[in-house]
């Protein structure tokens, strides 16, 4: 049976059909193979598993089906959705998986992550990442009323667009030092991430050996979905 991985999403209110085709997959496909890997990046933004936003009650229904259908579902955190948290997660029947984690496929250790902390030249982002993973930081925020929350993720949405557009497009891809160190730490020849929107196999030499990293489509435009045996 096959094993499915998903990542970069982006479900969001203004884009009701990939919410659609969200829960098609779910509802066809995701029901018949070994497991679901969700890599990041399910929601556009999240801001709290106290949200009462229509759509995370949606896609917490999908999800749980799924998981009620026999077939677990894993979810790691993105860099959008990093405060999914163990609440959320219980009601989508998800488990959540520390970033990164290294499962065996066919008998293939295979490392997954989001991807975002193999961006090591985007160093503005990776200041606003260290803040905003702090615990205290975090405490802080989700202390704050929903709607002020809200607003902080739109603006936030708003400069990472303005990054995103400004800055050199080999600054938001993978650093190739920093995946073969990750995949070296880990001991695998397989590495499974999304995050920079670029669906594409790599195959390179690592120290004599064959190694492999896929990189999954994100959603803004279609669904996307990768199948492994
Ligand atoms: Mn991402």
């Amino acid at each position: 049976m096959a094993t499915l991985f998903i990542s970069d999403l982006h479900l969001d209110e203004a884009r009701p059909h990939l919410v659609d085709a969200f829960e098609d997959l779910l509802a066809g496909e995701a029901r018949a193979v070994q497991a679901l890997y969700i890599l990041g990046d399910l929601f556009e933004s999240y801001i709290g598993d106290d949200d009462d936003a229509p759509l995370n009650a949606r896609v917490a229904r999908a999800t749980r089906k799924v998981r009620a259908a026999g077939v677990p579902v894993y979810f790691m955190h993105g860099n959008r959705d990093f405060l999914l948290g163990e609440d959320y997660a219980a009601r989508a029947g998800m488990t959540l998986l520390p970033v990164p984690t290294v499962v065996e496929l066919g008998g293939e250790p295979t490392l997954l992550m989001h991807g975002d902390t193999l961006c090591t030249d985007d160093a503005a982002y990776l200041q606003f990442r260290k803040l905003v993973r702090d615990p205290v930081w975090q405490r802080a925020f989700l202390a704050k009323p929903l709607a002020e929350r809200r607003a902080f993720a739109a603006q936030a949405r708003g400069e990472s667009r303005k990054h995103t557009a400004n800055a050199k497009p080999e600054i938001m891809d993978v650093n190739q030092a920093a995946v073969e160190a990750a995949m070296r730490q880990h001991a695998v020849r397989r590495l499974i991430h999304g995050h920079t929107h670029r669906p594409a196999t790599h195959r390179f030499d690592m120290g004599g050996n064959k190694a492999e990293r896929i990189v999954l489509g994100d959603w803004y435009e279609q669904a996307s979905s990768l199948a492994l045996p």
